[in-house]
């Protein structure tokens, strides 16, 4: 069909209603009914404008710019380009949206952008990527756009490219009827006709180009977020590991669904040594244990805040320190599942010690760490320096991140009044003598750490007289699990990069091998 004769089809449809409109509004003016009918007819389309204006204003479809909890400093820095990529494009055509180059293009380019970021300066910042991560990213970007635009676009399943340049003319044709037909009722009745076509431009125009072009542009800032979001993942090596094993390995270190007191598994089971633990750890079902580290110099309080916590003797209080490391399971209110770590500890001479190099290893493994220090000792030095030290081995590995730091302060029983052992004490606003030394202790600590520290919590954990675990210590400990649950899954992935790494390429060599000797063994038969 030519577009005259859709325009003749239109115009004929049209003409008895544009006919009757002229007429009635004719007739209106005449009887002098118009007086009355002006003002209903101005609210309708006020109210109509008003209601488009605010239907229209916030849009049904989700916001795609989320982004996981345990990206480092450089994601973020990466995720800041990838957002500002997806605003600078304000309105998009649905030209541009069905050419394929305007996406290749657009991701080549942020792919760019990402991979520099992570390798400053390099002559190709793509260098250093593997083929089967490059097509992870690819994998997990489509997947995650597929699974959107199918939940959030109706019948896409069904739309094709070529509807997609349909629904373009089809638009175009409606323009230009529409148009026809605001030019026919005007020669009829000019005055009535000028007005409708500026409300409905203004209110019903204006709603269908925005919820169309909303749409348009949903779906190409979804595609740049979602390619950004692995295009980081890329960079900072954590497809590495596949595309199974990626999603795998986010699952288990999801915080678990709001638990239920009834099914919580049974609380605690101890062993010495942590090799055992680990591995029950790692083929439980559940969500993965996340290790606390529990460090600070000899005779801190360290198993007795181990025992307070599990609430019976598991690691041994003793006036010799253990050398041996202890890991005992434990489940937190809300059912994550921790694996406590209690060392040995450090004498007061700091770095130069044995001791301390082995807590220094120690707090690698961790993603949440109680450094436990006595309220009565004056210096903190060697706890510290560990710190330090720890912070700097993370420095180095920007894939990794900080664990949350809650020093606890232990011996706080023995702060003065000595005599005095009344709990619960309100350190945080009481007046009572203990409380003001509390509060006081509390504050040189904060001076002494500074911001090495992610909180400061007072604890006695003197067998009987405790104070402050289960009121204080726990629930900061629970405020901190996103903190250390993103420590803990970065760790994972770099150790399972790392170690598949040579697995792999053992097994490719070897079925390169036989697919070699199968090939002679064919020439030989051959022959
Ligand atoms: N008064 C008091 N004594 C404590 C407290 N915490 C631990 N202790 C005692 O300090 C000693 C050393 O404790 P321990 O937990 O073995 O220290 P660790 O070397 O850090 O593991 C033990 O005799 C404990 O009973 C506390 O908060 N107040
Ligand atoms: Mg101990």
């Amino acid at each position: 069909m030519t577009r005259l004769r859709i325009a003749i089809l239109i115009v004929l449809f049209v003409t008895p209603f544009a006919f009757l409109m002229g007429a009635g509004g004719y007739h209106l003016w005449t009887t002098g009914w118009v007086v009355w009918t002006w003002w209903p007819m101005v609210l309708c389309i006020t109210l109509a404008y008003f209601l488009a204006w605010r239907w229209t204003r916030r849009s049904p479809l989700p916001s795609t710019d989320d982004q996981p909890g345990y990206w480092t400093d450089r994601d973020k820095a990466a995720w800041a380009k990838v957002t500002e990529k997806a605003k600078s494009f304000e309105a998009i055509t649905t030209k541009q949206l069905e050419d394929p180059k305007h996406y290749s293009d657009l991701a080549l380019d942020l792919a760019k952008q990402v991979a520099e970021l992570y390798n400053p300066g390099a002559a190709d910042p793509f260098d250093h990527l593997t083929l089967p991560e490059v097509l992870a990213c690819i994998e997990l970007a489509s997947a995650d756009l597929d699974e959107l635009v199918q939940k959030y676009v109706p019948g896409s399943h069904m739309l094709r490219i070529r509807d997609l340049k349909r629904a373009r003319k089809a638009v175009e044709y409606y323009k230009a009827g529409q148009n026809l037909y605001w030019a026919g009722a005007a020669i009829v009745d000019p005055i009535q006709t000028a007005l409708r076509f500026l409300a409905s431009k203004a209110a019903l125009g204006t709603l269908l180009d925005k919820l169309q072009s909303n749409v348009i542009l949903w779906f190409h800032t979804a595609f740049i977020h979602r390619l950004g979001r692995y295009l980081i993942e890329l960079n900072s090596g954590r497809l590495k590991v596949g595309v199974k094993r990626y999603r795998e390995l986010l699952a288990v270190h999801q915080p678990p669904p709001l638990d239920d007191p009834n099914e919580r598994p049974p609380v605690s089971t101890a062993q010495i040594g942590d090799v055992t633990i680990l591995a029950a750890a790692n083929t439980s079902t559940g969500p993965k244990a996340i290790t606390v580290g529990i460090l600070g110099s000899v005779k801190a309080g360290k198993s007795s805040l181990v025992n307070a916590l599990l609430g019976r003797a598991a690691a041994t209080v003793d006036r010799l320190p253990v050398t041996a490391g202890v890991r005992c399971d434990y489940t937190l209110p809300g059912g994550q599942p921790v694996s406590i770590l209690d060392t040995s500890g450090y004498g007061q001479d700091g770095p130069t010690d044995e001791d301390f190099a082995a807590a220094v290893e120690a707090s690698h493994d961790a993603d949440l760490i109680l450094l436990v220090t006595q309220a009565t000792v004056p210096g903190r030095q060697p706890d510290v320096d560990l710190l330090d030290r720890l912070r700097a081995w993370v420095a180095e590995k920007p894939h990794l991140k900080m664990p949350p730091v809650i020093v606890v302060v232990s011996h706080i029983d023995l702060l003065s009044p000595k005599a005095e052992w009344t709990p619960p004490y309100d350190w945080k606003t009481g007046t009572r003598p203990k409380e003001l030394n509390i509060r006081e202790c509390v504050s040189v600590v904060k001076e002494q750490v500074g911001d090495r520290a992610t909180d400061i919590v007072p604890v006695c954990g003197r067998e009987g007289e405790q104070f402050g675990i289960v009121e204080g210590l726990i629930p900061a400990v629970v405020s901190h699990l996103d903190h250390a649950r993103g420590a803990a899954v970065l760790k994972a992935f770099e150790m399972e990069a790392g170690a598949g790494k040579y697995e792999k390429l053992g097994e490719q060599v070897i079925a390169g091998g036989k697919q070699v000797l199968n090939v002679l063994r064919d020439v030989f038969k051959g022959k």
